[in-house]
């Protein structure tokens, strides 16, 4: 028999004791979200930010069926570097460790494994959702569902370009899900700062938010996450016409070729970057790395 392990890294698992602050990390954006050899360059830079703002980082993903919190930095190295590493969602995570599978937890499930191990905040580039074309598709990512039962303060730039941003937004409110903006009431679109949405509510500082999160416990309505959206300056992100162009591109591509499934992220992603020479890999990072930065803050306050 095998048993199926949740191990911690050391730093991790010593932080948790004693209630330093943890940020969790998912492991999809370095498998399938950058290219190589990139991906483990900005795994590693991803990590730095967090400690740089005085947290632990927790990056989470599976190692021959093991789930790590907190994985070692030659196993980022394995899952950054391998072909066949599988992209998991929470219902892969039992069938993939039995198969002894090395994999990359996406959002829905790096919130789900991060909640359960009492860390609070979580920081991501951005989060699925409700695909266009859902009507007809159903392609409407799990992290919806598992955000609105996960306790996790989610920091992101809202959802990629690539989806129905609105529906989205409807989708989150129906589940419950809080969604502030950081300094703005205006809902990111990832690559673009502002996707054309209001928002009821936002937070100005990391204590602003972390007394947020203090409420949702003390009222008991914390068993959902709660979602912080942080926007790009709008003289980083990618250039508007660029974007529009290469996403339609992309969006035919992926009906032409009949990607489906959790295969479609991964290919409008990747189309993204070839299309554009790099330019938004370059945003992409940027995304990823202000999101640890306002995470470890997020996670300071709340321990404080
Ligand atoms: N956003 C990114 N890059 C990514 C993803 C989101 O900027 O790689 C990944 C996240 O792991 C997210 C997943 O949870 O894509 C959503 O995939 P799907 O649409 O198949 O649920
Ligand atoms: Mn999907």
């Amino acid at each position: 028999m095998t048993d199926f392990h949740l191990r911690y890294g050391a730093e991790v698992a010593e932080a948790l004791r004693a209630g330093r602050p943890v940020v969790a990390l998912e492991s999809t954006i370095i498998s399938h979200g950058l290219p190589r050899p990139d991906n483990l360059r900005v795994a590693r830079q991803i990590e730095q930010t967090v400690r740089d703002a005085g947290a632990v980082p927790a990056t989470i993903g599976m190692v021959a069926g093991d789930l790590v919190v907190g994985l070692s930095d030659a196993e980022v190295e394995r899952l950054a570097g391998r072909d066949g590493v599988a992209k998991l969602s929470v219902r892969d995570l039992a069938v993939a460790a039995a198969a002894g599978a090395d994999g990359a937890t996406t959002v829905a499930a790096t919130s789900a494994i991060a909640a359960s191990a009492g860390i609070k905040v979580f920081a991501t580039g951005g989060l699925g959702g409700v695909h266009r074309e859902a009507s007809r598709t159903f392609d409407e990512s799990a992290d919806l569902i598992t955000l609105a039962r996960t306790p996790i303060a989610v920091v992101c730039a809202g959802v990629k370009s690539i989806l129905d941003v609105g529906a989205t937004l409807e989708r989150l409110e129906t589940l419950g899900v809080g969604v502030v903006g950081y300094r703005t009431h205006r809902f990111p679109g990832f690559f673009i700062t502002d996707a054309g949405f209001t928002l009821d509510w936002s937070v100005d500082s990391p204590e602003h938010a972390a007394t947020v999160l203090r409420a949702q416990r003390e009222q008991g309505t914390h068993h959902g996450a709660l979602i912080i959206a942080n926007p790009l300056p709008e003289d980083e992100q990618l250039d508007r016409a660029l974007h529009d162009r290469v996403l339609a591109e992309g969006l035919a591509m992926a009906e032409r070729d009949g990607v489906a499934g959790k295969a479609v992220t991964p290919f409008l992603l990747a189309h993204f970057h070839s299309a554009t020479q790099g330019r938004s890999l370059t945003v992409n990072v940027r995304i990823i790395l202000r999101n640890a930065d306002l995470a470890a803050r997020v996670a300071v306050a709340s321990a404080a």
